[in-house]
């Protein structure tokens, strides 16, 4: 960690170093790049504007931040087989700001799963921009089986006529149907917007089915399993990248901010190779054993497993709520994030659901003997109530056993 001269920051990031090193990270969303990745951000393109785009800047002094920028966009076509590729996007939510603003007008019509069925926010939540300026209308999980109702999506579809179905979720543990998503978005001529913010990283790592190449235009943040820097890119066919780099920039944001472009690029690079997809098989394999591990001590996981690297568990049937279960986790040195669950009858503050996912864990070296252990103490935790002091020990023993890098 890098040496700070104020005492009240150097101690601030010693607490936050000691306390993500001393704890378990199960926050789906969350990951460690790598440290090139991390030194990249402090390197000097921190310090450059660059407004526009390669070879068409309104600022002086931009060839090496063309030279990084054109890598970036290269590694990423290469990645995920991308026709255009846009890595300006400072984050998701800017991302989907922009797709939306190249395909739309303000109150068009727009198809995506619902925010407590596994969506996000920018997905339509009437509080956010996105549900303020489109008609989102949203389809659902089936209430048996937990599984994206693709006959609703269907229906849907055929009674409003989208302009655009999103396919993608911050909070759903089962490959969506890729084929069947373009055939119903076909069926109008609806664009189809696949958000693989949470399964970049696994699909980049060839372990889950590209979307890309069918669909029409396709965003991601960088830093979940992707494992790179906080931010995001959007890629689509060739004959939609004017409009969306117009809607980026000028539309969304002024300045790229070039030192996270260079991170991005690292983070790419390293995504390319062989050795990335072996982590990302087994992102897939712990969560996978952490969610039998649950199910064998009797915690409901929703759809009896998982296909990528996240679960979601509902507590509600065991007297306890996703919020309780969440502070007393990290009490214990485990951090999850309460998530409301399908048909949910808490709140947001105090919800159903819980969310876990691996990505960190697996980056910190943890496997499947490790994932059977942290899924008892869970178990043993939600069943109890109760954190007891040995648990907090073990915790933090076998934490500090897989450092951070
Ligand atoms: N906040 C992210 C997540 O946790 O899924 C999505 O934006």
């Amino acid at each position: 960690m890098a040496k700070f001269n104020d005492p009240e920051i150097e101690a601030l990031v010693e607490k936050e170093w000691q306390r993500q090193n001393s704890g378990l990270e199960l926050i789906a969303s969350e990951n460690y790049p790598s440290p090139e990745v991390r030194e990249a951000l402090a390197s000097p393109f921190m310090f450059k504007y660059s407004e526009g785009y390669p070879g068409k800047r309104y600022y002086a002094g931009n060839e090496n931040v063309d030279t990084v920028e054109n890598l970036a966009c290269e590694r990423a076509k290469k990645l995920f087989q991308a026709e255009y590729v846009n890595v300006q996007p400072l984050s998701g939510g800017p991302a989907n700001i922009a797709v939306y603003m190249a395909f739309l007008e303000p109150g068009d019509t727009v198809l995506s799963l619902a925010l407590d069925h596994g969506g996000h926010l920018s997905h339509g939540l009437k509080a956010n921009f996105s549900g303020r300026f489109y008609n989102f209308i949203h389809y659902h999980v089936d209430p048996k089986t937990f599984i994206i109702d693709m006959d609703e999506v269907e229906k849907l579809t055929a009674e409003h006529k989208p302009k655009m179905i999103v396919a993608g979720f911050s909070a759903y543990s089962r490959n969506l149907d890729w084929q069947r998503f373009r055939t119903i978005a076909d069926k109008v001529g609806a664009i189809l917007f696949a958000d693989i913010a949470h399964i970049a990283g696994l699909i980049a790592g060839k372990v889950l089915e590209n979307p890309v190449p069918l669909c029409d235009v396709v965003g991601t943040t960088t830093h979940k399993t992707l494992r790179g820097p906080r931010g995001a890119i959007i890629m689509s066919k060739e004959k939609y990248g004017k409009k969306l780099a117009r809607a980026v920039f000028p539309g969304v944001q002024g300045g790229p901010h070039d030192h996270v472009t260079l991170a991005k690029a690292i983070a790419f690079g390293e995504a390319l190779k062989p050795e990335f997809s072996k982590y990302t098989k087994q992102i897939i394999s712990n969560a996978q054993t952490l969610a039998r591990t649950l199910i064998n001590s009797a915690i409901p996981v929703l759809t009896g497993g998982t296909d990528n690297h996240l679960l979601l568990l509902d507590v509600s049937s065991l007297g306890t709520d996703g919020a309780e279960i969440e502070i007393l986790l990290n009490d214990a040195g485990i951090r999850v994030n309460k998530n409301l669950s399908p048909f949910d009858r808490g709140t947001p503050q105090a919800p159903s659901g819980i969310r876990l996912g691996t990505p960190a864990l697996t980056t910190r070296g943890l496997r499947e003997l490790e994932m059977e252990l942290i899924g008892q103490w869970i178990a043993e935790i939600i069943k109890e109530k109760q954190v007891s002091d040995s648990q907090k020990v073990a915790i933090k023993e076998l934490a500090l056993r897989f450092p951070i890098r």
